[in-house]
């Protein structure tokens, strides 16, 4: 495999090594970053991570302090910058900025709408996460993969599958999941942070949240929102919100389903799921957001009302009789 030689080459010839992701992260852009930092300080390169957006409460366990870095000074230089799970530059925030302190950037992702913006593009849509395409790397070189390391890979890949439910789950996929546990990960463990510690707050507030859906075309539609003022009352962040979307997919008559969460009264996020063969990243692309077949997302500048009539419009012609 010619990019893990361009990978592992690149990353012996450099010093001073940036990582990065996506904003807002997930178990596959905290897992691959996690993964690689811990490979990278292993044969001692001098290594930042930085992130933006909260870290959310089931990952947190998982992340020793001082590991990630919130704020960047605009000023120091890196040999490389690897951008982890991550399709456009826009994605990476306040920390694009980076791409031009950088001597050479990689990429390494799976997301189907990839801009190919890096000077190397790694770039697989078909593999189930960032993290089974940093095992795959890591395979292809050689190189030793330790049991932190395998657990920061499990983290990628049973989140990034909905616990190895969705179709980018491969035989690939289950057989390098085989080799991760054959290396002594804790399973129960790891699964119990990430899926069984919910707050009772946030199950109580996804209750309220769920109480709400709306039902269109048939119920093949279900949308639901979250807005500011829910937020302020049950004293909540917007990152405190996830689930929801899978959830409402869920329900056996719906195709789409969608959550609105308004970041202000002229902008909104907006994130979508699929069940079956509607391809939501070409949805998402046309509004401008991206991601994959059956989940994407997208920024809109207009109110929850406004943004799901827009959306609405938009279905009719795949849902609408
Ligand atoms: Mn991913």
């Amino acid at each position: 495999m010619n990019d893990a030689k361009l990978f592992f080459d690149n990353i012996k010839n450099s010093k001073n090594i940036c990582l990065v992701s996506h904003k807002n992260p997930d178990g596959d852009s905290l897992g691959s970053l996690l993964m690689l930092n811990e490979y990278l300080k292993n044969i001692n390169k001098q290594v930042d991570v930085f992130v933006e957006g909260k870290i959310p409460y089931n990952y947190e366990t998982f992340i020793s302090k001082d590991t990630i870095k919130f704020e960047y000074d605009n000023i120091k230089f890196y040999d490389l910058l690897i951008v982890l799970d991550c399709g456009d530059e826009s994605r990476l925030g306040i920390f694009s900025r980076i791409i031009n302190n950088s001597s050479k950037i990689i990429c390494v992702d799976h997301h189907v709408t990839n801009t190919n913006f890096a000077d190397i593009n790694i770039v697989d849509s078909d593999i189930s996460s960032t993290g089974e395409l940093l095992f795959k790397l890591f395979k292809a070189a050689n190189k030793e993969i330790t049991k932190k390391m395998a657990e920061y890979i499990y983290i990628s890949i049973i989140t990034d599958t909905g616990k190895f439910t969705y179709s980018n789950t491969s035989g690939e996929t289950y057989k390098a999941v085989g080799e991760l546990v054959d290396l002594g990960i804790d399973i129960l463990q790891i699964n119990n942070n990430l899926y069984n510690s919910k707050p009772i707050k946030i199950v109580k507030n996804f209750i309220q949240i769920i109480s709400d859906i709306e039902f269109y075309y048939n119920n093949r539609f279900g949308i639901a929102k979250v807005t500011q003022a829910m937020l302020l009352e049950n004293k909540m962040n917007m990152d405190d919100i996830d689930g929801v979307v899978e959830f409402i997919r869920e329900i056996k008559e719906v195709e789409i389903s969608c959550i609105i969460k308004e970041i202000n009264s002229n902008e909104v996020k907006v994130s979508l799921r699929s069940k079956n063969d509607i391809d939501v990243s070409e949805i998402a692309k046309t509004y401008g957001g991206g991601g994959h077949k059956r989940a994407a997302g997208f920024t809109f500048n207009k109110s929850i009302e406004e943004t799901k009539n827009e959306i609405l419009g938009t279905l009719k012609t795949i849902l609408g009789e």
